[in-house]
């Protein structure tokens, strides 16, 4: 009998702490080839939008409807994020276009062959069923750039308010691409903290979302977060209720990653989440 991608203290560590990381999980040439299609898609992409969206003129309500809609559309779709501090006061790109991209998102993983590769594939699925997930459905894709010097902050959140089963199943699966420091905004996660209760979840109403809050346990203090510094080709996989944030990339290097939310096919998923699928696009598994 095959033996399991993960030991059994390994799976034991991940159900104490929240989360694992395996080092070497890609290769120096599986990651080159991602980064490359990733710049394909920016520099292919369809940019009229973010015209729209810094326009003069345009009101804060109409700039908040046009995002929202141009996120919500993105669902099933391959779309471009700039980050926030891409632009001057003018509306124009402080640098180059590819240096001012802040995610492509968020069905990367269904509609683009090379990024169907890297996240399907034998390992990938062993290392599901030794996390628990039995029948595992891939829900989201997302290539984070973190742009040197103005890659952003994301504050401190749970995956599960996003991704809503019952029971809650949903795992994250984060490739490193670069080298991830504290310089350049490594993960930080509160270690053993996915025993904490959801706090939050984004909702979704016809053409509006927002995060309700459904439970009012604080955020961790810094001193209990952890930096997880890891070198590029590690995956860091961690469970929906860990609470962990990245901080501004306030280097010179970019800290790309990828990642993928994948939910158990067993569990039932809440038809309030944002991200739906039909028969015509349906989710799908390793
Ligand atoms: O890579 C980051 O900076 C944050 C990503 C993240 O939190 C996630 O995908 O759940």
């Amino acid at each position: 009998m095959k033996a399991p991608f993960l030991s059994p203290l390994q799976q034991k560590s991940f159900q104490q702490d929240g989360y694992i990381v395996i080092p070497n999980f890609k290769s120096r040439k599986d990651i080159n080839t991602l980064k490359s299609r990733a710049h394909e898609i920016v520099s292919a992409h369809d940019f009229e939008y973010n015209n729209v969206f810094f326009a003069s003129g345009a009101s804060a309500t109409d700039t908040q409807n046009t995002f929202q809609n141009y996120f919500l559309d993105s669902a099933n779709k391959i779309k471009c994020f700039f980050e926030q501090h891409a632009f001057n006061e003018q509306g124009e790109l402080n640098q180059p276009l590819e240096l001012s991209i802040n995610k492509v998102g968020h069905a990367l993983h269904d509609l683009d062959p090379v990024f169907d590769a890297f996240s399907r594939g034998g390992k990938l699925a062993d290392l599901a069923t030794c996390l628990g997930v039995k029948h595992p459905k891939i829900w989201q894709s997302m290539y984070i750039f973190k742009q040197a010097n103005i890659g952003g902050q994301v504050d401190w959140y749970q995956d599960a308010s996003f991704f809503q089963t019952s029971p809650s199943s949903v795992i994250t699966f984060w490739f490193a691409l670069d080298d991830a420091t504290q310089e350049n905004g490594c993960l930080w996660v509160e270690r053993g903290g996915h025993n904490s209760p959801l706090r939050g979840i984004f909702m979704r109403q016809d053409e509006n979302t927002h995060m309700q809050e459904i439970d009012k346990t604080p955020w961790p203090s810094l001193e209990n977060a952890e930096p997880l510094e890891v070198k590029a080709g590690t995956l860091v996989c961690f469970h929906g209720h860990l609470p962990h944030f990245s901080a501004p990339n306030t280097s010179q290097n970019p800290r790309h990653a990828y990642t993928l939310h994948v939910t158990d096919g067993l569990a039932l998923y809440s038809h309030k989440n944002w991200i739906q699928r039909d028969d015509n696009f349906p989710v799908r598994g390793f």
